[in-house]
């Protein structure tokens, strides 16, 4: 279809208000969506027909858009970097454990704000499946919010509440599957042909089997294979993750239609980010790991370009927790993006890897690999998560230096469930062999040994303890909010929260290890968090230190110079730009640090010159003196 003619399908439902601007964005991004998708679905017959109502479809949803938002849209269009500078800063909870549902969380606005919070991740709050759903990560429909966590109404009013005060919400947009209850799964088992296409249906085990061998496992405890016998369906769905977790088939362009409009109706509710979960699996290709297939990343492109049209004041974010060398395609190219953020996993699992080793060496490779990125593009920096560390991501970083990756990772995934020595109180995940790693589970604040010294500490029995393992939690956060990144903390960490045991309890959660670092927000650490002489009072104030000299250092911003200088083995000296060093020991033993020059300490603003004792587990932050 000839540009011109496609683009009356997306005007004809925009205001006339809106049309010249849609007409501009149309002209810059329709090209690279119109042939993204004619890569994906141009065999399929009625391709331009199909094209038209999607432009249409995109069309009413862009002229659906709320002048608030349609403002917001303009003012990012024309200041495409506005998420990179160092006031950035994220923060990730569940609805029910931070505030209990939609309006709770409004409520804890102002702790959000103390913090400096400027994007907030909820994780999933969609309607979720009944019984077991992944956390909400089973959608049953992305329609409405799960009437446990309010309504519409409610998500509504906060992304109102959020973006009133300069916070963005950011909300899991689960693309790869939906629940086995969702709409379109039901459908497909009551025998409708169209809705049982949108998924990967096979009549017996001859295609799975030939998949199989070239798939990974993600559960491969809890849910071992990746498809699952459906008698509804005569045959298997194809399951990645939980078997009622039903992949979608996106090479049916009907699926990327259903999902282009779901994502854009989303954001008219005012969601400013999209988490793109599990993005790397999105296409399936017999004889590789169905991981980071080029179409996939076809669709994502697709996914940038029609947002750009009709909401560019929203980010997509890649959920791909592969190998570094695999993240810089989640970017895309300058002239056809594809992500504007992605999760740099590598650095997360590298920074607990060096800490589990007392040796720099994995975050040096990281650091020192990473690659640059594309324009208004950003890496997105964390400690932790509600998912695991997964320790697959390091094999190539792990083999250098002649390492065995295998070997050297389990003594780190060993080391975190609490093995020989370790002041780390984790679990491993979904791997009960003591010789291979697969993930590690556990809070920052156990897995740095915090958990142990809480009551000890107060009764001052156990201060020392208390100290390095805090020294500990703040080296991570250090590197976190150094690295130049969109830092995002996770709920619970400013107060050194300890592990949530109580999911062996819960037939529906004990298999899943990941749920040790989905505690509620400890309400009695929550009231201690201005008292310095508690525990999360002391946690508090140093993190709160962390963020308000950030915030303050343009060199610490998302697209500043990195570089590293030579250092101890256990010591990590990050430079930014050229006025600002920071230092990171990650191992237990005083490190000498050779300065050049006068130097300050950015949190303890003394000056410091020639060579330097970094104190075990010490990070400092300096700035040149002019
Ligand atoms: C993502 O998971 C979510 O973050 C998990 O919470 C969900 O269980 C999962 O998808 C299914 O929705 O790499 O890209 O290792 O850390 O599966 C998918 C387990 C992911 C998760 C991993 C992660």
């Amino acid at each position: 279809m000839p540009m011109s003619s496609s683009i009356h399908h997306l005007l004809n439902a925009v205001p006339e208000a809106r049309r010249a601007e849609a007409a501009r964005r149309y002209a810059a991004h329709g090209p690279a969506l119109h042939g993204c998708l004619h890569s994906l679905y141009g065999d399929t017959p009625g391709f331009e027909q199909w094209y038209g109502s999607l432009l249409s479809a995109i069309g009413e949803l862009h002229g659906a858009r709320s002048p608030a938002l349609a403002a917001l849209d303009t003012a990012r269009a024309a200041q495409p970097d506005w998420f990179l500078g160092q006031q950035m800063l994220g923060y990730c909870s569940y609805v029910d454990r931070f505030g209990g549902d939609l309006r709770g969380v409004a409520k804890r606005i102002p702790h959000l704000q103390e913090l400096g919070v400027r994007y907030l991740h909820l994780l999933p709050f969609l309607k979720m499946r009944e019984g077991e759903n992944d956390g909400g990560f089973a959608v049953a429909s992305f329609e409405e919010v799960d009437p446990r966590f309010g309504s519409n109404a409610d998500l509504e009013a906060l992304t109102g509440d959020l973006r009133s005060v300069g916070i963005s919400l950011c909300a899991d947009f689960i693309l790869n599957h939906v629940a086995d209850d969702h709409a379109w799964a039901r459908g497909a088992r009551e025998g409708d042909e169209r809705l049982r296409q949108f998924f990967h249906v096979f009549p017996d085990r001859s295609q799975p089997d030939a998949y199989e061998r070239a798939l990974g496992q993600v559960f491969p405890q809890a849910a071992p294979g990746n498809f699952t016998h459906v008698p509804a369906l005569a045959g298997w769905a194809w399951t990645t993750f939980y078997p009622y977790q039903w992949d979608l088939n996106w090479s049916n362009p009907e699926v990327f239609a259903a999902m282009a409009a779901t994502l854009l109706r989303l954001a008219n509710r005012g969601i400013e980010v999209f988490r793109l979960d599990s993005t790397a699996f999105l296409w399936k290709r017999e004889g590789t790991n169905c991981m980071n297939q080029p179409e996939a990343h076809l669709i994502l492109q697709a996914m940038r370009a029609l947002a750009s049209i009709a909401a560019p004041g929203v980010l997509l974010k890649a959920e791909a927790i592969v190998p570094m060398r695999e993240l810089p395609a989640y970017f895309g190219q300058p002239a056809q993006p594809e992500c504007h953020i992605a999760y740099h996993s590598s650095l997360m699992a590298a920074a607990w890897g060096a800490l589990a080793e007392q040796d720099a060496g994995l975050v040096r490779s990281v650091v020192a690999g990473t690659p640059p990125l594309p324009p208004h593009a950003s890496w997105l920096s964390y400690v932790r998560c509600h998912d695991d560390i997964g320790w697959n991501v390091l094999r190539a970083e792990a083999a250098e230096g002649d390492h065995d990756p295998q070997a050297r990772l389990a003594a780190i995934s060993r080391f975190f469930a609490g093995g020989e020595g370790s002041f780390a109180r984790g679990e491993a995940f979904q791997s009960s062999d003591p010789h291979a790693a697969h993930g590690s589970n556990g809070m920052a604040a156990s897995l740095v040994g915090l958990e142990d010294t809480g009551s000890a500490a107060i009764s001052g029995a156990d201060s020392d303890a208390e100290a390095l393992a805090m020294r500990r939690l703040l080296l991570l956060h250090g590197l976190v909010l150094g690295f130049g990144a969109l830092p995002v903390l996770y709920m619970g960490d400013e107060l050194g929260q300890a592990n949530d045991y109580s999911f062996r309890q819960r037939p529906d959660r004990a298999m899943d290890s990941r749920w040790l670092q989905r505690p509620l927000l400890d309400e009695q650490r929550f009231a201690q968090r201005h008292d310095s002489s508690t525990q999360a009072g002391r946690v508090y104030a140093a993190l709160r230190a962390l963020v308000a000299a950030r915030q303050r250092l343009p060199a610490l911003a998302a697209g500043e110079p990195r570089s590293l200088l030579p250092a101890a083995p256990a010591v990590l000296a990050l430079q930014r730009g050229e006025a600002f060093l920071a230092l990171y020991n990650f191992s237990g033993m005083s490190q000498q640090f050779p300065l050049q020059g006068q130097w300050t300490d950015a949190i303890e603003r003394r000056g410091l010159s020639g060579e330097i004792t970094l104190a075990p587990w010490a990070m400092h932050w300096l700035e040149r003196d002019n």
